[in-house]
């Protein structure tokens, strides 16, 4: 007799348990499809008493490099050639960046842009452009 009572009770267990299981949603809510992506990326370049670092670099265009100056003394970046910066005026935007300090500059054409350290002018980088 006790032998089906166990089966009852089991059975009763099993049921309830069916009933919670599949009352459950089936599936959790589908995650939030991404949206069209603005991200743009980033590439960091350190300055430290050694030079640029990475001192060469290649990215895509529309992409985005800021120097961070991790040394404790000043520096710049500035276009090639010195001391007249006119190969890329646009990294002249860039210019004096004091310890601590960082500034980016976005590259949207394609090319090979030369800089350097004015400060200290046996420092010097390269992007290339994609
Ligand atoms: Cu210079």
């Amino acid at each position: 007799m006790s032998r089906y009572i166990l089966i009852i009770v089991a059975l009763t267990v099993l049921a309830i348990g069916w009933y919670f299981l599949g009352s459950r949603p089936s599936q959790p809510n589908p995650a939030p499809t991404p949206t069209q992506s603005t991200e743009v990326w980033e590439i960091l370049v350190a300055i430290t008493n050694k030079g640029f670092n990475p001192k060469e670099i290649t990215i895509k265009s529309g992409e985005v490099v800021t120097w961070v100056n991790e040394d404790n003394i000043n520096h710049t970046v500035n276009s090639s050639g010195h001391p007249t910066h006119l190969a890329y005026p646009p990294l002249n935007t860039v210019d004096l960046l004091k310890p601590g300090e960082k500034k980016s500059l976005i590259f949207p054409d394609p090319g090979t842009y030369d800089y350097h350290d004015h400060l200290n002018p046996t420092m010097f980088g390269s992007i290339t452009v994609q």
